[in-house]
């Protein structure tokens, strides 16, 4: 039986970026951490969780975590949205974590235990020639990676979502400053050259590997069914962001059009988000990542809703969520029937320093490690060296300067 809450604590830093940490500590000395970090607006989380949350923490059970889940989003008029759920994502990551702590359990054993061994891992590889995105593709698969997303340059642009200009691993699209980096994005040039690209790819490494390709939610609909199609051949494990997902009847278009699997949801909140596109089996794979969707206690039902339609898993996994977050991912992925893959940028040597963790990779696979509760700790005198700094992610203007999705 642990004891009440005693204090809930944000912390923010940035080693090389910015992180959100939520650090609750129970009476008899038990820590629980939780991931709230929301990239380009770190502060507003940590407000929402300083300021409205962990006063009302205080005195509180640790152990009843689906009733503090309940209480933080039913029992506030106002609902849902990415702030509110990435604090909230927080609480309860933390409170999962003290409970695994407080009985001597990794977090995966409370979630009905392990249905498989380990967890298929996929990262990324660019290069802004094709010849380029080939040596980094056959350089990532060297390191062990069965599964690898592909990301090319275009000729014509200066920025391309997902490509690391300077060449190799790495990509890192917030920029440090008070305000986002201007691109400017042309659809109908990438929807030209992309197809061939990932052609080449796909012919150099034969067809076991398993190749994904981002289009980071920039096309129209009858451009992403048309993408869709010209890409069966490359075999692509998923198609990622095709379009804008506020619409979300056009899917119903582009699945009418093509087999290439889809993959959606890294900027959903709730199960409401992806509740249409799952019942009406729009998309393949649903991508919402624990720290944006309110925690292991509210993507658990989603992950389950989606099991009934055979939707598959496949979590954002990007350097901007904490180490925190991906080892409770592991943890529900570990537990869920229907979880298929896990984005794994990887992270800097000095984040593994500040959030040192039990889960791991090896040989393309992640595990979360068999330490209790969630297995990631956090270094707060280390951290504390490396101050928030203001950084953004781009936006994005067509070539007639009208803003577009970035
Ligand atoms: O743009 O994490 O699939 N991965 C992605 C990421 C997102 C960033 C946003 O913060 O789309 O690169
Ligand atoms: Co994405």
């Amino acid at each position: 039986m642990t004891d009440k809450i005693i204090a809930a604590d944000v912390i923010v830093c940035s080693p090389t970026r910015n992180f959100v940490t939520l650090k609750v500590t129970t009476a008899d000395g038990v820590v629980g951490y939780g991931d709230a970090t929301l990239n380009g607006r770190e502060l507003s989380v940590a407000s929402y969780l300083r300021d409205h949350v962990a006063p009302l923490l205080i005195g509180r059970d640790p152990a009843r975590i689906e009733d503090t889940w309940q209480y933080l989003y039913r029992g506030v008029y106002w609902r849902r949205g990415p702030v509110t759920m990435a604090a909230i994502g927080a609480v309860d990551v933390a409170l999962w974590d003290i409970k695994g702590k407080t009985v001597g359990q990794p977090v995966y054993q409370l979630l009905g235990g392990a249905v498989r061994d380990r967890i298929l891992a996929y990262t990324h590889a660019t290069g802004w020639e094709t010849a380029e995105l080939i040596d980094q593709v056959v350089a990532t698969r060297e390191r062990g990676f069965l599964a690898i997303r592909a990301q090319a340059g275009v000729p014509g642009l200066d920025n391309v979502y997902g490509v690391h200009k300077g060449g190799g691993e790495g990509y890192e699209p917030a920029g440090r400053g008070v305000a986002p980096v201007e691109e400017v994005w042309d659809t109908d040039a990438y929807i030209r050259h992309i197809p061939g690209v990932l052609e080449q790819v796909r012919e150099h490494v034969g067809p076991e590997l398993k190749l994904l390709h981002d289009a980071h939610h920039r096309l129209t609909p009858q451009q992403a069914a048309r993408l869709g199609k010209a890409l069966e051949d490359v075999d692509l494990f998923w198609l990622e962001d095709v379009t804008p997902a506020e619409n979300q009847d056009v899917l119903r278009l582009v699945r009418n059009h093509t087999t290439t699997p889809l993959a959606i949801g890294e900027v959903f909140n709730t199960i409401w988000d992806a509740q249409h596109l799952i019942t009406e089996q729009l998309i393949d794979f649903i991508r919402v990542a624990i720290v944006h969707a309110g925690g292991i206690s509210h993507v658990r039902k989603l992950f389950a809703l989606a099991e009934v339609y055979q939707v598959r898993c496949g979590p954002h996994g990007p350097s901007d969520v904490s180490p925190i977050s991906l080892g409770a991912g592991l943890h529900l992925g570990m537990a869920t029937p229907n979880f298929a893959i896990q984005e794994y940028m990887g992270y800097d040597p000095l984040v593994s320093e500040v959030f040192p963790h039990a889960w791991s990779f090896d040989s393309g696979y992640l595990t979360p490690g068999d330490a209790p509760g969630v297995g990631v700790g956090f270094d707060e005198v280390l951290a504390a060296r490396y101050p928030y700094e203001p950084a953004y992610l781009p936006v994005a203007r067509r070539l007639d300067g009208t803003m577009t999705d970035w």
